[in-house]
């Protein structure tokens, strides 16, 4: 039993420690693998926000499937931006490393904020979706004017 308990901790463990964990060989790779993930997470995010902005009629289950995958997509894409991968196809400005304990404060306010929207969409009332999502989007507008080039 304590055995399997041990496992199961170690499991947990790795499955957190997982994105962090994301190597690459070439800068080329970790460019790709950051624009891979905004990419999904963008695509999600504008399901929830056709429905936040009433372009597609609500559907709470819909909404929170597509939440769920922002808030874990959310997690990703910071592994990305290693050392070294400020030049190439980027619009990352070089900023993000020279201010990473900055940087580190927007994405953590977006993996909170699309925590957040996940919960909020499990409510089922559009209201508080929409709360959320502005909140969410917020987080993601704040960083690009900050850290994207045009
Ligand atoms: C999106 C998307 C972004 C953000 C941003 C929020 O859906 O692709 O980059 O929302 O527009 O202001």
């Amino acid at each position: 039993m304590k055995a399997l308990a041990c496992l199961a901790v170690a499991a947990t463990m790795f499955t957190m420690a997982a994105p962090a964990a994301a190597q690459f060989a070439k800068p080329e790779d970790a460019i790709k693998y950051r624009q891979s993930a905004l990419t999904v997470m963008a695509a999600h995010f504008g399901r929830v926000g056709a429905m936040a902005n009433g372009r597609v009629p609500f559907d709470a289950k819909v909404a929170a499937e597509n939440a769920d995958i922002v808030a874990d997509m959310a997690k990703l894409p910071w592994a990305g931006f290693m050392a070294g991968s400020d030049k190439g196809n980027t619009k990352a400005k070089p900023e993000i490393w020279t201010e990473q304990a900055k940087f580190k404060e927007h994405s953590d306010k977006l993996v909170a904020e699309s925590t957040k929207l996940a919960a909020a969409a499990k409510t089922g009332n559009l209201d508080n979706l929409k709360t959320a999502f502005a909140a969410t989007a917020g987080t993601c507008k704040a960083c690009h004017d900050a850290y994207r080039k045009e």
